[in-house]
């Protein structure tokens, strides 16, 4: 996968170096290119910004050198154009699904955005192009791209094949199925008073997973409620309602047991 990353501030980007993304770079997965937006520009102060028209505080990022970045990268490889990705506060929201969608194409384009954000225009002009993406990272306000750009690579990158932890990724395909992990413990079995559960050293294999499941169970109705809703009908069995009906924090529309 061929990744662009166009940014003020390359140095940002510096963590893409470092572990799993970095080795993948080091072989041939993953081809990682970070660009300056002040090298498209042309005045001898590099300005990137100005002032909102219709008024309101900060500072808007001028289309201009955006629109010289964007050229000069579709041009490049002409024959398969990269999908660009904006990251705002205004996307869609980024999930595991738009992340495995993201693996299967052969570019990304990343344009951070910093200040107020990048003038409409140039995701109008792009979008007559490219695909383009606007995600969001969540209902929360970061100063700017980069930081979710990080996190959407992570999350892309984890899912080439040849990545290590691709293993990982197969086993959240079969085993997760919309509800969080259970608790995990390793060695040693005693550690300041605490103890691993002893259902887990066991060695009883049938037990082990009904318990994993009875936990992932109530910590997703304790803390991701939204999730449980979201289950398929069939999600669910008997032992799995009469566990939830016990807590209270049933999911809304489920035929509970009492
Ligand atoms: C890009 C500028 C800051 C956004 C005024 C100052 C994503 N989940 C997320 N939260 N925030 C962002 C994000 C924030 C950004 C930019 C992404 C570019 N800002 C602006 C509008 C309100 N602040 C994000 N993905």
């Amino acid at each position: 996968m061929r990744v662009d990353i166009v940014t003020i501030f390359p140095e940002y980007l510096a963590p893409l170096e470092l572990s799993l993304i970095g080795r993948a770079r080091q072989s041939d997965v993953l081809d990682v290119t970070v660009h300056d937006l002040r090298a498209w520009t042309h005045d001898a102060h590099r300005t990137v910004d100005d002032s909102p028209y219709g008024g309101g505080p900060g500072m808007v990022m001028r289309p201009e050198p955006w629109g010289e970045v964007l050229d000069a990268l579709r041009a490049d490889r002409e024959a398969d154009p990269p999908r660009l990705i904006v990251p705002t506060p205004a996307g869609v929201p980024f999930s595991q699904r738009l992340a495995r969608e993201l693996a299967g194409e052969p570019r990304l384009l990343f344009a951070c955005g910093r200040y107020e954000g990048i003038d409409e225009r140039v995701v109008a002009y792009a979008a007559s192009r490219m695909t383009v993406t606007e995600v969001s990272l969540g209902d929360y306000v970061l100063f700017g791209g980069e930081v979710a750009v990080l996190v959407v690579l992570e999350a892309v990158v984890r899912l080439l094949p040849g990545v290590l932890g691709n293993a990982d990724s197969l086993v959240e395909e079969s085993h997760a199925g919309g509800l969080l992990e259970a608790p995990l413990y390793t060695k040693p079995a005693q550690w300041r008073g605490y103890e691993v559960p002893e259902v887990l050293r066991s060695g009883d294999h049938g037990r082990i997973a009904r318990w994993r499941r009875e936990q992932a169970l109530l910590r997703t109705a304790a803390r991701r409620p939204d999730l449980l809703a979201a289950l398929p009908a069939d999600a669910l069995d008997e032992d799995d309602r009469v566990l939830l009906a016990g807590t209270g924090l049933s999911p809304p529309g489920g035929d509970m047991a009492e």
